[in-house]
């Protein structure tokens, strides 16, 4: 893969929020989120990603899947082909089979994780290797069969910890560019971006850490001065997006979408 493949993207699926959405899994409990407007929040969201260039392919709401917008767990979407995804959640292992007919309609190569389980919310492509955190929701045999999969295309998983009490490896990191990474201090403090060029996440401000660089633009939640300010002063093209509502179910802006060049 070409280094600028890790962020410049050709397509993009999301799923609108079902009225489920208020039972979605949470670690703490800030109020149900109100539909209506995470559907507003929701549709700027579309609208950014379709301004960075990316088609972006809406799925319809799932009400029997509650964080089934949430879609960028259920698959690892490379170039080469897709991989689906074994949740480590139980209410959120049936997504996997909602997503697939789509991903097989744009890709010729799709392929499944059959043991343990991976939340592709662990994983963080780079310019130059994959890097996947093992989590309350990702294990040790989902990387394996994740690792033997990769293998055939000639990617390098490199197995580290998600920060105990974090959901995802990708809620406190995001790729800004090839070799750039924003991470939080607790995450950067493990030493496992050595090598990257790094931009910690302005203090108090972890909730920023998860943000998107799609093509020219690098999508991330409003509310983060600080971290807009380090991301703008280093030469990165911010657009902020109100995420009140999936913030309260633990989202941010990479869980809301798959991001992809099929074959490209
Ligand atoms: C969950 O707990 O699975 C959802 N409420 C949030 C998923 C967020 N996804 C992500 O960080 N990739």
């Amino acid at each position: 893969m070409t280094q600028d493949a890790s962020f410049r993207f050709t397509h993009a699926l999301t799923r609108r929020p079902a009225d489920s959405a208020t039972g979605g899994l949470r670690a703490i409990d800030t109020g149900a989120p109100d539909i209506a407007l995470m559907r507003a929040q929701h549709a700027a969201y579309v609208a950014a990603l379709r301004k960075t260039g990316t088609q972006v392919i809406e799925l319809d709401p799932l009400p029997a899947f509650p964080d089934a917008q949430f879609v960028e767990d259920t698959a690892l979407c490379l170039p080469q082909g897709a991989i689906l995804m074994r949740p480590g959640a139980p209410s959120r292992a049936g997504e996997v089979a909602e997503i697939a007919p789509h991903l097989r309609a744009l890709y010729d190569e799709v392929h499944a994780i059959e043991a343990g389980h991976v939340e592709a919310g662990d994983i963080l492509v780079t310019g130059s290797e994959v890097l996947a955190g093992l989590s309350a929701r990702t294990d040790a045999t989902g990387l394996s069969a994740l690792r033997a999969l990769l293998d055939r295309w000639g990617y390098r998983l490199r197995s580290l910890a998600t920060p105990p009490g974090v959901l995802h490896f990708k809620t406190d990191c995001a790729l800004l560019d090839a070799e750039t990474i924003l991470a939080t201090p607790r995450l950067a403090d493990s030493g496992c971006f050595q090598g990257y060029r790094l931009i910690l996440t302005a203090p108090g401000e972890e909730a920023a850490a998860n943000v998107i660089r799609v093509n020219d633009a690098v999508l991330m939640p409003a509310g983060f001065p600080g971290t807009a300010d380090r991301l703008a002063r280093a030469g990165f093209t911010v657009t902020e997006l109100d995420n009140s509502e999936c913030a309260r179910l633990d989202g941010g802006m990479s869980c809301l979408s798959l991001r992809f060049s099929p074959g490209g």
